[in-house]
């Protein structure tokens, strides 16, 4: 279900959820308009990720319940893996420069792909349609 590109239409309070990353604003400006573009592919219990962005392009892979490494496009470091719990993808990651824990979550919604994050107490969403 998840399997396909994925263009970002808009998103919920995600300069508040930079914010409290602790991006600054002009970062959080450009990120805004950022055009993400996230196409996924799994088999069985590994996805591959291509990642576009007015940032940068990035590959990965990672297979449900195993520790990876992902840098954020700030260079942010983080650690941390992803699980499928029934149709949902919940990921929880740990930032390598305080040791705090970003969660997220993947889930497709309608004809939507759905990725809301968590930080610190701030909640953002952004909603992708399939491009
Ligand atoms: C992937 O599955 O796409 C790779 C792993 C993603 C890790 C979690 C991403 C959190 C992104 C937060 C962006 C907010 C920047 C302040």
């Amino acid at each position: 279900a998840f399997n396909g590109t994925w263009k970002v239409d808009r998103s919920e309070n995600y300069d508040k959820f930079m914010e409290q990353m602790g991006i600054n604003l002009v970062k959080r400006k450009l990120a805004a308009h950022d055009s993400l573009k996230i196409t996924l592919e799994q088999n069985e219990d590994t996805f591959h990720v291509k990642e576009v962005s007015t940032f940068r392009t990035l590959e990965l892979d990672f297979k449900l319940g195993v520790t990876f490494q992902y840098s954020l496009a700030d260079g942010t470091e983080l650690s941390g893996s992803w699980v499928m719990e029934g149709d949902v993808l919940k990921g929880s990651f740990i930032r390598k420069d305080n040791g705090k824990t970003l969660t997220t979550i993947r889930q497709i919604v309608g004809d939507e792909l759905v990725q809301s994050y968590s930080y610190e107490g701030v909640e953002a969403k952004r909603i992708f349609k399939k491009a």
